[in-house]
């Protein structure tokens, strides 16, 4: 067994039988109540889960196994300066940061597993022109079911205490293929199919910022951060929960990872980052200027909420402060970038915006989350083709998402199935509590 399976079988192991004994003594302990406010309004707070790879604090922000982004970047082993992605889903599989020689051994494995089926690259390109590229990802990542160990084997019997086992191969075999995957989607929509091997020598973001044809260093050290930053949130939000409930059902990997993807194309949700820059750009057309004035981008903000839009990468369902994951963004710009345009202009609109959505107040959270500021950088630096940054979003959402998949069957977590109710029934349920 590899050394990555062998640890993390161990660990939950250990925690299978924890899990096991807790509930046969604490299992009827009462953990929260819900109200009907929860119930009308999207679950907001509701513990419904086990989510071992992340925790989400409303102030703090993120914490992968108990490490902020700060502290994360300080720990992980790094590449030109950025923490390497290889790095954070050893730390979220078995919850230790890993040496040189684990995400030398990782990168290796990725690099070992990196060949797409034939028949995924037909499928996109079997999709007609003009295909949002979080459709052709979907696909793309459907059409690779075909080779999944775990449906395989689960066809010709499998018991349930081996869930795991295949899950795990399958997981590293979908991660490894990613990059490769994105990047022919990138390569084939904006530069007219001229696409790029991969480079064997280089780590996970590295080959894939080399395989998008994005010049320079400084690109792969932004691709090996931004894949860092987006691969998990806790449990609850959309592309996560999508995960876990598809994957609750049994469905193997790449369906729960793409079901995963279909959520993360939503503009409330994964979407938000194209829908920032494509806001950012229509408001300097309208204005005639690259450098808006403070002043005028305050006009330009009330005019979109007047028009009953939201302002997008403003607002979080949990956070109440501003996203780490935009500071660790701006302090990678402030390091890297010297006087953007774009840049400047994020980071004016961070210097309105909460002021102005505080003034609504209705917004539980004015500042600006991950996606407020992504856009800005890849802008920078050459990668203008905004439908396409979701697709990023989604290869980083993988390493998380996966990580805790591994978890839930190794863990042996059930069909997930809550209760849903009608309206006659809370009509009664008020009646009835009045
Ligand atoms: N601009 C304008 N209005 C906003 C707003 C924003 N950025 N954020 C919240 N509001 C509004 C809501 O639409 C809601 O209005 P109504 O009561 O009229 O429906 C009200 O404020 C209360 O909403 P909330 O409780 O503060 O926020 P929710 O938990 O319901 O929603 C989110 C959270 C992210 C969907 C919302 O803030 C939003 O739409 N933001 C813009 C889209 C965005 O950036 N999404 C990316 C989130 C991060 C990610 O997942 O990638």
């Amino acid at each position: 067994m590899d050394p990555l399976k062998q640890k993390f079988f161990e660990k939950s192991q250990l925690l299978r039988t924890e899990i096991k004994s807790l509930l046969k003594e604490h299992g009827d302990k009462v953990v929260g109540e819900v109200t009907l406010r929860q119930v009308f309004g999207g679950m907001r707070g509701v513990k419904s889960m086990i989510w071992e790879t992340s925790e989400l604090d409303a102030v703090e922000g993120i914490r992968f196994r108990g490490y902020s982004i700060p502290e994360l970047r300080e720990a992980l082993p790094k590449k030109g300066g950025e923490p390497l992605p290889e790095g954070l889903f050893w730390l979220m599989l078995v919850g230790e940061i890993p040496d040189e020689e684990q995400i030398k051994w990782l990168s290796d494995q990725w690099t070992s597993r990196i060949n797409v089926p034939e028949h995924t690259f037909k499928a996109i390109d079997a999709l007609p022109e003009g295909t949002h590229p979080m459709t052709q990802f979907s696909v793309a990542v459907t059409s690779m079911q075909t080779t999944s160990q775990f449906a395989h084997r689960y066809s010709e019997g499998l018991s349930k205490t081996e869930y795991w086992d295949p899950v795990y191969e399958d997981c590293l075999n979908l991660i490894a293929r990613l990059p490769r995957i994105a990047a022919y989607i990138y390569r084939k929509n904006y530069h007219g199919g001229m696409h790029i091997q991969p480079d064997f020598t280089l780590d996970w973001a590295g080959n894939f910022a080399h395989m998008l044809g994005i010049p320079g260093e400084d690109f792969k050290s932004l691709m090996r951060l931004y894949m860092t930053i987006h691969a998990d949130h806790e449990g609850g939000n959309a592309s996560a929960h999508t995960t876990h409930l598809v994957g609750s059902a049994l469905s193997d990997p790449y369906m729960s990872f793409s079901a995963a993807l279909n959520a993360l194309a939503g503009p409330l949700h994964g979407l938000a980052n194209q829908e920032v820059i494509k806001w950012i750009f229509k408001m300097t057309d309208a204005l005639g200027t690259t450098q808006p004035t403070h002043e005028q981008i305050a006009e330009y903000v009330k005019s979109t909420l007047a028009a009953g839009q939201v302002i997008p990468g403003y607002g979080h369902a949990v956070l109440r402060r501003p996203d780490p994951r935009f500071t660790a963004q701006k302090r990678f710009a402030e390091d890297y970038i010297q006087d953007s345009d774009i840049v400047n202009t994020v980071w004016k609109v961070f210097d309105v915006v909460p002021d102005i959505l505080k003034g609504l107040g209705k917004v539980k959270n004015p500042w600006p989350n991950v996606d407020a500021h992504s856009g800005a950088i890849l802008v920078h630096y050459g990668l203008k083709e905004y439908s396409f940054y979701t697709v990023l979003f989604g290869v980083s959402r993988a390493l998380g998402v996966m990580a805790a998949t591994c978890w839930s069957r190794a863990l042996g977590f059930p069909l997930e199935r809550p209760k849903s109710v009608t309206m006659n029934w809370v009509r009664n349920f008020l009646e009835e509590n009045n």
